[in-house]
C-alpha cells in the first residue's frame, strides 16, 4: 500500500473547545504522522476559495462564514493509505451517522460544525496541501 499525504483541518468548533490535542491523538493512534501543522485564521475570501467546489450548495454561505469565524489548525497527515484512513478516523459528515470512536461521533456539534475536514481523493489532497503549505513546510 502506498504512503500518502492528506490535508486535514481542525475546524473552529474544535479549536474553540481546545480539542486539537485530543483530535491529534486520534490521528496518531491510527498511524497517521502529522508532518506539517499551523494555526491560522482564514478570511472569508480564503475560506470561500478553499470550499469553491461547494459554491452552488445551499449551505455554502454558512460554511464559509463558519470556517472564517475563528482560527483553524491546518495540517498534513502522512501514512499508508492516509486519505482513506483519515476519512475513517473522521467519521461520516453528519455526526448522527458517524461510527463510534470517530472524531465526528465524539466531538462534532452538527453537520455544519463537524470538527474536521479531510481530503477525499489523491488529486484533491495534492491541491489542498498546496493551498496551505509550501514544500519547505512539509517535514517528513
Ligand atoms: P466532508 O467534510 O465530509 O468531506 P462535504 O465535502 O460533503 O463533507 O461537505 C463539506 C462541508 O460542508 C461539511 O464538512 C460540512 C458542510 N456541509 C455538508 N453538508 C451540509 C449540510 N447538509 N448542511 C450544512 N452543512 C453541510
Ligand atoms: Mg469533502
Amino acid at each position: 500500500m502506498a504512503i500518502e499525504r492528506t490535508l486535514s483541518i481542525i475546524k473552529p468548533d474544535a479549536t474553540r473547545r481546545n480539542l486539537t490535542g485530543k483530535i491529534n491523538a486520534k490521528f496518531e493512534d491510527a498511524g497517521l504522522r502529522i508532518v506539517a501543522q499551523k494555526r491560522i485564521h482564514l478570511s472569508p475570501a480564503q475560506a470561500g476559495k478553499f470550499y469553491e467546489v461547494h459554491k452552488d450548495r445551499p449551505f455554502y454561505g454558512e460554511l464559509v462564514e463558519f470556517m472564517a469565524s475563528e482560527p483553524v489548525v491546518v495540517q498534513v497527515l502522512e501514512g499508508e493509505n492516509a486519505i482513506a484512513k483519515n476519512r475513517e478516523v473522521m467519521g461520516a459528515t453528519n455526526p448522527a451517522n458517524a461510527d463510534a470512536g470517530t472524531i465526528r461521533k465524539e466531538f462534532a456539534l452538527s453537520v455544519g460544525e463537524n470538527s474536521v475536514h479531510g481530503s477525499d481523493a489523491p488529486e484533491t489532497a495534492k491541491e489542498e496541501i498546496a493551498f496551505f503549505f509550501s514544500g519547505l513546510e512539509l517535514v517528513g
